[in-house]
């Protein structure tokens, strides 16, 4: 599979799951900074077009979220494209084949967990000798799920954005709305609660709507999120939720959130920034999961230490960004982009 154009990534695969019609998608995008590194997302997609466009897209912004915060890893994603209604035997098997096929590539890309997928699948996928498979089950020697140091470092970030937003990094007393309340967006809102901030939360399920509210969240419809006034929104949910439209329409002063590649391009994000919203971009507020995970997994760090790090290593980052940006009179994105870019091509041709 060559690659199109429009991606600047060294390597692709597609193929299709003949037992489950499944399309797999692998993407490494960059092995600049080391071995590629990026969670494995299973839903369904229209064709597997979509899901190939998905995988480069995502493993694009794994090179940024290891590239800024000054990791030695580099960039991929998979992209499990599933037919609706899966059945339990036919996910594992799938999940297996897979493993396989992460095998063969050598090391080349190491996975963890990610939209659609969780702890149990990543030791589904280590059951086939598939090596540093991330964020395993602690039972089967691994550091659990990604949500929550994922959390820790959304927190922080919006903290950095507050700060360069109101003067003062505290979420206290500070309106938040979380969009979506899953293995993301639940910790988030709980710490936010906490730390005496009003939580507002908008998602579909309600199971997930409701346990945000046990939380300390109040509940706000998923359709009334780009008109709702907050101080801060916080995207947690799937990506593309924030175009020129919604950048338009948004009513709030600060955007820092868990999900990936919430901006459909780079027009939403020139538009945050003319009507004064701060924007953290994703691939720095988002990254906590992936880089607590290789500290923990890769490095045998404590969750202590790798939280800890990815909190300050968030906020420092962020600050950076800001005051690029407001250096160069760029949008933060583009100023991160940059910066992630510069740092790319500092580095040594990788050696492993
Ligand atoms: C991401 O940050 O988007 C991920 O891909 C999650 C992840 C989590 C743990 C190890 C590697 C990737």
């Amino acid at each position: 599979m060559t690659a199109a154009p429009d991606w600047d990534g060294e390597e692709c695969l597609l193929e299709r799951d003949g037992p489950t019609g499944a399309w797999i998608a692998i993407a490494i995008h960059s092995t600049r900074l080391g071995p590629a590194v990026g969670g494995t997302r299973m839903r369904e997609y229209p064709d597997a077009r979509a899901a190939l466009a998905d995988a480069r897209a995502l493993a694009a912004a794994m090179t940024l979220k290891f590239a800024l915060p000054g990791l030695p890893w580099g960039g991929g994603k998979g992209v499990l494209a599933v037919p609706p209604g899966l059945a339990p035997e036919a996910r594992r098997g799938l999940l297996l084949r897979y493993g396989e096929r992460l095998a063969a590539l050598g090391g080349r890309f190491r996975t963890g967990p990610d939209v659609g997928t969780g702890s149990v699948d990543m030791d589904v996928i280590a059951e086939t000798g598939a090596p540093w498979v991330f964020g395993r089950t602690p039972a089967a020697g691994g550091a659990g799920p990604s949500g929550p140091a994922t959390a820790v470092g959304v927190f922080a970030a919006i903290g950095a954005a507050c700060e360069e937003a109101f003067g003062d990094a505290s979420p206290a007393g500070r309106t938040v709305l979380v969009q979506g309340a899953g293995s993301v967006g639940l910790p988030l809102a709980a710490a936010l609660a906490r730390a005496g901030a009003e939580v507002l939360v908008a998602d579909p399920d309600p199971g997930a709507l409701a346990r945000a509210v046990a939380a300390g969240a109040r509940p706000v419809a998923p359709e009334a999120v780009a008109d709702t006034p907050a101080d801060v929104f916080s995207p947690c949910a799937l990506g593309a939720v924030i175009g020129p439209a919604e950048a338009e329409r948004l009513r709030c002063r600060v955007v820092a959130g868990g999900a990936n590649n919430p901006l459909t391009g780079p027009e939403a994000a020139a538009i945050l920034a003319r009507r004064g919203i701060v924007y953290a971009p994703d691939f720095v507020a988002s990254a906590g999961g992936a880089m607590a995970g290789v500290r923990m997994e890769a490095d045998g760090w404590d969750r202590a230490r790798a939280e800890a790090e990815v909190a300050g290593r968030i906020g420092s980052t962020l600050r950076e960004v800001f005051r690029d940006a407001r250096r160069l009179g760029a949008d933060p994105d583009t100023a991160a982009r940059r910066l992630a870019r510069e740092r790319l091509e500092a580095a040594p041709p990788p050696d492993r």
